[in-house]
């Protein structure tokens, strides 16, 4: 079969920087943190946003101990209250009790701990007049927009969710993506736009739930859908896509699909039962285990973790949520901490010496058919619980099923069975102290590419 319409795709500089990021943050804070809500209503009163602790170091602090890479803030959330100094609107924090840009001090905070930064920016606003009038709004959703990507250095990502409601005047809006989308294009050349932008797709839950095989390689009606909400009624027979389908992107549902894009899943999930803080929700935290779990399988499932952690009315991380956030980040040292791989001997079934697989960069092994075995050979018998994978997703996605199995005298022992690997894949298994693992790539297309291996025992 020729697979060639499918491994032609691949994806942009920008799409596999921020795939290279795995772990992210969310802070969802705003009007809503003081009103106890989760959706505002447009009307609340400044007044009340008086997070008189606020402290955005705090805020980078308590994610880097987990392992957090970068973060993103609800600079306007669907109330239409504003985290920074616009000059487009008088609802922001400059009306309030705490009139501070924390856009900016958020900035500096990323800068000083090495994070890299993102926006939300709701296209849905509740309280301004001029939404769901057609230009006057996308007008004024631009000149904000502008604001926040000229004004506060370099953005990784505009996270534009798809919430789309009545503004105050009950009318709804239709937005102009295509002008938003260019905007950033020419403002934020490396950030990716997210959710209902082309770069970034939306997992289709918030439960922090990955699919069993997850394809970058999908239908592009599945970011048509998004983009050109007005044009996306389907032909007829075929059928609707939704991000929420278990199968997106085996060949057999990308058959007949006449346009394929790269669209790499973002799995965005909170540590609490809200996305706002609410101090009831102080005991209803995820466990380490929990979140473990999530990370294990969607930075190692081929999609990126975005953990919100909001912080409080104080304007803090609160404290239950910095303990949980260490936990984690310990858990991940005790998992991650040193590669058992790095002096081990890896080759493929024509015995060549694959060094390329050791070192975590851009250098990768190319198999020749679409079946292949790969084996690592370490200097003693080792315990082991993981075994990372990672393809070198620059030459698409091709692998669709393997198998690793532990190889001694007495035979061999299956591991872990898995299908797709994508930019990442960990398997987790029972520990085992292994000699020589066999990686056999039972399914690629055309032929698979590995640009890292890794393996790790995790420590109790
Ligand atoms: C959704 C919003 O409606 C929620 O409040 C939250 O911000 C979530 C991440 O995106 O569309």
């Amino acid at each position: 079969m020729d697979v060639s319409k499918y491994t032609k795709i691949k994806p942009t500089n920008r799409q596999v920087e921020w795939q290279k990021l795995g772990f992210t943050a969310f802070l969802h804070f705003g009007i809503n943190t003081f009103t106890n809500h989760e959706w505002g209503t447009g009307d609340e009163n400044p007044e009340l946003f008086r997070p008189h602790k606020l402290n955005t170091d705090q805020w980078c602090e308590a994610l880097k101990a987990a392992g957090v890479k970068a973060c993103i803030l609800t600079a306007k959330h669907h109330d239409g209250f504003c985290l920074w100094a616009t000059e487009y609107t008088d609802y922001s924090v400059m009306a309030s009790p705490y009139p501070r840009d924390i856009v900016a001090l958020l900035r500096k905070s990323c800068d000083r701990y090495g994070l890299k930064m993102g926006l939300y920016l709701s296209p849905w606003d509740r309280h301004e007049a001029a939404y769901g009038t057609g230009k006057a709004y996308d007008d004024f959703y631009l000149g904000q927009l502008l604001e926040l990507t000229a004004n506060y250095g370099e953005l990784y990502t505009i996270w534009m969710d798809g919430a789309c409601g009545e503004g105050a005047n009950g009318k709804v809006q239709e937005y102009d993506w295509e002008r938003y989308f260019a905007l950033i294009r020419k403002n934020q050349p490396n950030a990716v736009i997210s959710i209902m932008g082309p770069d970034v797709r939306w997992i289709g839950n918030e439960a922090g739930i990955t699919r069993k095989s997850e394809w970058s390689v999908v239908s592009e009606r599945l970011r048509e859908r998004s983009a050109i909400a007005a044009r996306s009624q389907q032909a007829a027979g075929i059928k609707p896509l939704s991000p929420e389908d278990e199968d997106i992107g085996s060949i057999a549902a990308l058959m007949g699909e006449e346009k394929l894009c790269w669209y790499p899943a973002e799995v965005d999930v909170s540590i609490r039962p809200g996305w706002f803080y609410h101090p009831e929700e102080n005991n209803d935290l995820r466990t380490t285990g929990e979140l473990v779990h999530i990370y294990e399988t969607s930075v190692g499932g081929n999609a990126l973790l975005l953990l919100n952690v909001p912080p409080d009315m104080e304007g803090l991380i609160n404290e239950v949520d910095v303990k949980r956030l260490k936990e984690l980040g310990a858990a991940l040292k005790a998992i991650f901490a040193e590669n058992l791989c790095a002096d081990a001997c890896v080759y493929d079934e024509q015995s060549a010496p694959i060094t390329a697989v050791l070192h975590d960069d851009e250098d990768f092994w190319c198999g020749r058919t679409e079946k292949e075995t790969v084996t690592v050979k370490f200097p003693e018998k080792r315990r082991l619980t993981h075994l990372v994978l990672c393809e070198q997703i620059r030459e698409s996605q091709r692998i669709e099923s393997f198998d690793v199995y532990s190889v001694d005298l007495d035979g061999q022992r299956l591991l872990y069975s898995g299908t797709t690997v994508g930019f990442k894949k960990i398997c987790r298994f029972g520990a085992t102290f292994v000699e020589e693992l066999k990686i056999v790539i039972t399914q690629s297309r055309e032929f698979p590419t590995i640009r890292f291996i890794g393996a790790y025992c995790e420590r109790i």
